[in-house]
């Protein structure tokens, strides 16, 4: 059941991309997900932002651990390259990865639980590192695949299905990814695919660690009452600091009627990030900014959405590295393995 290919068949009159694909040629094989998971509506995100940004699918390296969300990758673009690591392992795979062939587009999908809990050291070290990825949380509160215990990201008082509470306090992915210097966060809804496709779009767009936060109710174990993941707890306490549009290098550039309400931030790749703002005095381009706002709307039991923290001019791991510009495993040896001579020498300085 796990593995039903979709046919391949195309109506001829669907539209394409810039590249001539169509949206069908980013999906993948059939989800086996519960009908109604909030991880269905983010896997047709990822495929409809990989579309509209004329993303080559084989440019793009998906990567995942363990969990109901982390078995997504195999639902969306098939032509990638992919890898599912272990439980909570994913980060460090990725990185790895990036390290040798650093001209793909790094995509992490992964779980509350695989990047809160058993993975949290990971996630750490990866967003701390500033690797070039688009790390996508999809948080339920829950371990879903293990059918609903308390995570990481639960909030403290929420209920569990059968009405056990939470005594632990929650992790908020987005306040530690803004502490850990992640250069892009954002957080969603998987039901607010207006929101969620911009957010998405940019975070691959950008260079550097872009990690987004999305809120994605699991409809078998935490969507009743007294649980804040589920569909109407999320719809009722949702607060978006911003609206998004991604406009890419070769879109033509629109005409702004309405000053002051617009900002535009141009990422390193052209591609203009324009933040409609909701709320008047939120800057999304100042970290402390974000800290203090979350906090606050955290306290007033709010969830904040949008694009909330960006550095356009961020680098990445390879920058702070000082790697060479081409991928390390499209070098030939010569250039990978020192010379006798050049050994002696290294040898010689040690001494
Ligand atoms: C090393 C290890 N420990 C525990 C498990 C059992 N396990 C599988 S998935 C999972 C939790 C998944 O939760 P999350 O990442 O939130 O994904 P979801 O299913 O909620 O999308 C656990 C504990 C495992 N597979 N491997
Ligand atoms: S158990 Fe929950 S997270 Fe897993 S597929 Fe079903 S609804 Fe989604
Ligand atoms: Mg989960």
């Amino acid at each position: 059941m796990t593995y039903i290919a979709k046919p391949p068949l195309h109506h001829p009159s669907l539209e394409k991309n810039a590249l001539g694909f169509t949206r069908r040629d980013y999906e993948g094989r059939i989800s086996t997900l519960c009908a109604g998971c909030g991880h269905d509506s983010i896997s047709a995100s990822i495929i409809q932002a990989c579309y509209e940004i004329d993303l080559a699918p084989h440019r793009l390296a998906k990567f995942s651990g363990i969990g109901c969300s982390s078995k997504t990758p195999d639902y969306f673009v098939s032509p990638a390259h992919g890898f599912n690591a272990v439980h909570g392992r994913m980060p460090s795979v990725l990185t790895g990865a990036n390290i040798a062939a650093r001209d793909l587009i790094y995509l992490g999908v992964s779980g509350d639980g695989d990047s809160a809990s058993i993975g949290l050291g990971q996630f750490c070290h990866a967003v701390r590192r500033g690797v070039n990825m688009t790390y996508i949380c999809e948080n339920n509160g829950v371990y879903g695949l293990t059918k609903g215990q308390f995570s990481a990201t639960s909030d403290k008082g929420s209920k569990a299905k059968k009405g056990a509470e939470n005594k632990d306090s929650a992790i908020d992915l987005v306040m530690l990814s803004l502490q850990l210097g992640a250069t892009y966060v954002g957080r969603s809804f998987s039901g607010d695919k207006n929101q969620l496709v911009p957010l998405i779009k940019g975070a691959l767009s950008h260079k550097g660690t872009s990690f987004i936060d999305v809120i994605s109710p699991c409809v078998a174990f935490n969507n009743h009452v007294g649980s804040t993941k589920s569909f109407d707890y999320v719809r009722e306490h949702n607060e978006a600091v911003n609206r998004m549009d991604v406009i890419t290098p070769r879109a033509p550039i629109k005409a702004d009627y309405k000053p002051g309400e617009l900002k535009e931030v141009r990422q390193h790749d052209g591609s203009i990030l324009r933040l409609r703002k909701i709320e008047d005095d939120y800057d999304a381009t100042d970290r402390n900014e974000a800290f203090g706002y979350l906090a606050r709307k955290a306290a007033m039991g709010e969830i904040v959405t949008g694009l909330l923290y960006v550095d356009p001019e961020a680098g990445d791991l390879h920058d702070s590295m000082g790697t060479v510009a081409t991928p390390l495993n499209k070098l030939p040896d010569a250039d990978l393995i020192p010379s006798v001579a050049d050994l002696e020498k290294i040898n010689a300085s040690l001494r």
